[in-house]
C-alpha cells in the first residue's frame, strides 16, 4: 500500500484561506499536526475527527445530483488496497475496540480473533457489501478492494447473504441473530442497517463509470442478477434513518481515510446527504 497522502497540502492550503478570511477555525483542526501513517494511528479518538468541512468544500451548499457529483469528485481521489492487502487493514479498520486481537463480523456481531481468517465454515472472510457479481467487477484492484465497503464476516454466513439484495424480511439466519433472509433479498441485524445502506450509498457515488468499472446505482428492486445494481433504495433510506452512524462506524471512516485510502464515506459525516441525493 503506497504512503502517498494526496490531501494533505490541500487541507493545509484550505485552512490557511480560512483562517486568512477570519473564519472561526476549531481548535482541533489547528491541532491538526501531520498524522504519522503508523498502525498507532488506526487509535485516533473519534473526538478529534476533523475538518469534514474543509474535505468537503466543494460541495457544501450543493444538492441533489450536484451534491452527488461534487462528492464523486472529492471522493474519487484516494490510495487503492489490493485484495491481498485488504486482509490487513480490515484488522485495523474492524478492530474490536475491548480486544485489539480481535474484528467485529458484520453480520452476526461476533468478536473473533484477527487470526481466524480464511475460507473455512468458522472462519471471518472478506464481504463485499455491494455484491461484487452486481457489475461484475470481481475482486481486481477497484471497487472490489474498495475498504468503504468490505467487511468482516463470518464464512457461513456471508455465502448466506450471497449476491442478494436487501430487503427487509425472511427466515431468521442461524448463528446470526437478528438477522433474516428469503429467497431473494437479506436483512440484516438492526446494528448494522444503516450502516449497510451508508456502504451501498458509498459506491454509488464513488463509482460512476468513468474508471472502467461500471456505474453502481442503487434501485428499488431485488432480483438485480448481475446488473450493476442493489435494491432496495426506499428500504436502504430507511435504515439511514433507524441507524444513525455510531462510534464504531466512524472510527472505521477515519482509518481508512488516516491509514488506507485518505478518501471519506460522505453518508457517515452527513447522513442527511442521502436524502438530498436520492428524493
Ligand atoms: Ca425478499
Ligand atoms: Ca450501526
Ligand atoms: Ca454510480
Amino acid at each position: 500500500m503506497s504512503t502517498h497522502r494526496p490531501r494533505r497540502s490541500r487541507r493545509i492550503s484550505l485552512l490557511a484561506v480560512v483562517a486568512a478570511a477570519g473564519i472561526a477555525v476549531p481548535s482541533v483542526a489547528a491541532a491538526d499536526t501531520p498524522v504519522a501513517p503508523v498502525a498507532s494511528d488506526h487509535h485516533r479518538p473519534t473526538a478529534v475527527r476533523v475538518l469534514d468541512d474543509t474535505y468537503y468544500q466543494d460541495a457544501l451548499g450543493k444538492s441533489g445530483q450536484e451534491l452527488k457529483a461534487a462528492l464523486h469528485t472529492i471522493i474519487s481521489e484516494q490510495t487503492k488496497v489490493s485484495y491481498s492487502e485488504v486482509w490487513d487493514a480490515l484488522k485495523a479498520t474492524d478492530e474490536d475496540p475491548d480486544n485489539p486481537s480481535n474484528v467485529i463480523l458484520l453480520y452476526s456481531g461476533r468478536s473473533q480473533s484477527k487470526d481466524e481468517n480464511g475460507g473455512n465454515a468458522d472462519q471471518w472472510n472478506r464481504e463485499h457489501v455491494w455484491a461484487k457479481s452486481h457489475g461484475d467487477f470481481g475482486t481486481a484492484t477497484g471497487p472490489g478492494t474498495d475498504l468503504h465497503h468490505l467487511r468482516p464476516a463470518n464464512v457461513t454466513v456471508n455465502s448466506i447473504r450471497g449476491n442478494k439484495d436487501f430487503d427487509n424480511g425472511g427466515e431468521d439466519v442461524p448463528d446470526a441473530a437478528g438477522n433474516r433472509t428469503d429467497d431473494d433479498s437479506f436483512e440484516p441485524r438492526d446494528q448494522v442497517k444503516g450502516d449497510v445502506a451508508r456502504m451501498i450509498l458509498y459506491m454509488a457515488v464513488r463509482y460512476e463509470g468513468d474508471d472502467g468499472f461500471a456505474d453502481l446505482e442503487p434501485n428499488d428492486k431485488v432480483d438485480n442478477g448481475s446488473a450493476p445494481n442493489i435494491g432496495r433504495l426506499s428500504v436502504l433510506k430507511q435504515w439511514n434513518d433507524e441507524d444513525p452512524p455510531d462510534d464504531f462506524e466512524k472510527n472505521r471512516n477515519q482509518v481508512i481515510y488516516d491509514s488506507f485510502q485518505h478518501n471519506r464515506n460522505p453518508f457517515i459525516d452527513h447522513p442527511e446527504w442521502v436524502d438530498s441525493i436520492w428524493e
